[in-house]
């Protein structure tokens, strides 16, 4: 982020009055509702004393026996003055916006469906102190949500070609202007916006304006339209708030026959763990994958039964230099539910933001491939990406958790030489890989040395 860019006001302020045509009265109209980030508008609501929504009341579906069984069933709140939605909702952010879509600005007129830049972050409950005091609608609650922005709505199917085509697809300096408000939450603590952009373990709250029921979950956003009147804000309550996960597996979600176990009133089975933070123990990819790239949503795990789950990739250019990780692992992402128009007892799959989140179940130090002994293919891999300072995941031979292949990960490989899964094998001679291996550690070592 340039300082340039950081100027946030004046870009958002003077992209919109570069949309108008102020040749016409409609126009002047426009410019009576534009108005700054953080600043109410004339139809908000005392958003200090509106109570928040709990997620659970958020995500609550119609009960069985109704037509909509299954289908979100909450209704936004439409608080005076003007009594148009308006709801305040706050969580704990789980992923990194550029870690699950990619943003980057491209204005297009079509072709039909085409998105553009995309944004999404997930944020989920979260216990604060003071909220018997401050907030007690807020105890206990437990779900998530998540909040999303894209850039040519215009080109979805019934939009494109209408007239109402302009009102929903952002220009690039448009979408921008979006992106730099959303990024950059406004401090509570200062009213000022934040320097360093949105990330996991950011507690925020958000005032919303709209938001929508999609694929078996409500989503906030801003009914994909671009006036400002749908704007949701985001503001920051504290930043580095501890996201533990949820330890899942999968027959937690479905039953054994690998159907979705759905809780009508969301306390079991899929609905309780929709939009939250988990870790999914014990699955295998699915043996018929020979790759991984980000963006990708053909990935599945499954346990030892008949259960399977679709992994979403987050946009990460990670994914697309990292080992595809084997053997039995645990997996931490975000527990999500897309089912589009369709079923909505159905379609859950974990988003997965990192490679470095894809974890052998029962670590061995040193396996690399996770087959359960050390040897010539582990240090293999470590010398495949080694000095690699950044993104690696133990499958890339980072055993030590720092996300880069070093002298630090080689001594743990070269400690556990031979392990078979249990101390005392017999140590094989070395091999020529793992003699270069220790020729590569003794350069690396005396390269550090003071001279
Ligand atoms: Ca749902
Ligand atoms: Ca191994
Ligand atoms: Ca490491």
């Amino acid at each position: 982020m340039t300082n340039v860019a950081r100027s946030r006001f004046p870009v958002r302020i003077y992209s919109r009055l570069a949309a108008l045509d102020l040749r016409r009265p409609a126009c002047w109209a426009m410019l009576a509702i534009l108005v700054l980030p953080g600043v109410p508008r004339a139809a908000d609501p005392d958003w200090q004393t509106l109570p928040f929504t709990p997620f659970s009341q958020m995500q609550a579906v119609y009960p069985l026996g109704h037509d909509l069984a299954g289908y979100p069933s909450w209704q936004m709140p439409t608080p005076p003055p003007d009594e148009t939605p308006a709801y305040r909702i706050r969580g704990v952010v789980l992923n990194a916006p550029a870690d699950m879509l990619d943003a980057a600005a491209d204005y297009q007129t079509g072709p039909l469906g085409y998105m553009g830049g995309q944004w999404q972050v997930f944020i989920q409950a979260v216990a604060l102190d003071g909220d018997e005091t401050n907030c007690p609608e807020l105890a206990g609650d437990v779900g998530g949500t998540a909040l999303w922005m894209g850039q040519n709505y215009g080109n979805r199917w019934g939009i494109w070609g209408t007239t109402g085509y302009e009102l929903k697809s952002y220009s690039n300096d448009e979408w921008n202007a979006e992106l730099e408000r959303i990024n950059y939450p406004i401090d509570l603590a200062t009213g000022e916006p934040v320097t360093e952009p949105l990330r996991p373990g950011d507690v925020i709250e958000v005032r919303a304006r709209g938001g929508k029921a999609y694929g078996g979950k409500f989503n906030c956003n801003e009914e994909h339209l671009k006036t400002s009147l749908k704007d949701f804000d985001v503001y920051l309550i504290e930043r580095d708030h501890a996201v533990e996960s949820t330890t899942i597996a999968l027959d937690d979600v479905m039953a054994t026959d690998g159907a979705f176990l759905f809780d009508f009133d969301r306390g079991a089975g899929a609905e309780l763990y929709q939009a939250r933070y988990v870790t999914l123990e014990g699955v295998t990819i699915d043996s018929s994958a020979e790759t991984w790239t980000a963006d990708g949503r053909a990935l599945t795990v499954t346990d030892s039964g008949a259960r399977s789950l679709t992994i979403w990739l987050g946009h990460n250019p990670a994914f697309n230099t990292a080992t595809m990780p084997t053997g039995t692992l645990n997996v931490t992402g975000i527990f999500n539910q897309e089912s589009g128009s369709g079923d909505p007892t159905v379609a859950y799959s974990l988003w997965a933001m990192t490679p470095w989140e894809f974890v052998p179940a029962d670590p061995l130090p040193g396996d690399a491939d996770n087959d359960g002994a050390v040897n010539e293919a582990d240090a293999a891999t470590l010398a495949a990406h080694w000095l690699q300072a950044s993104g690696a995941g133990w499958f890339d031979g980072d055993f030590n958790g720092d996300r880069a292949v070093d002298d630090l990960d080689l001594a743990i490989l070269a400690a556990n030489w031979g392990s078979a899964g249990s101390p005392g094998g017999a140590v094989p001679e070395p091999t020529a890989v793992a003699l270069a291996l220790a020729g590569l550690m003794t350069w690396t070592i005396a390269r550090r040395r003071p001279r």
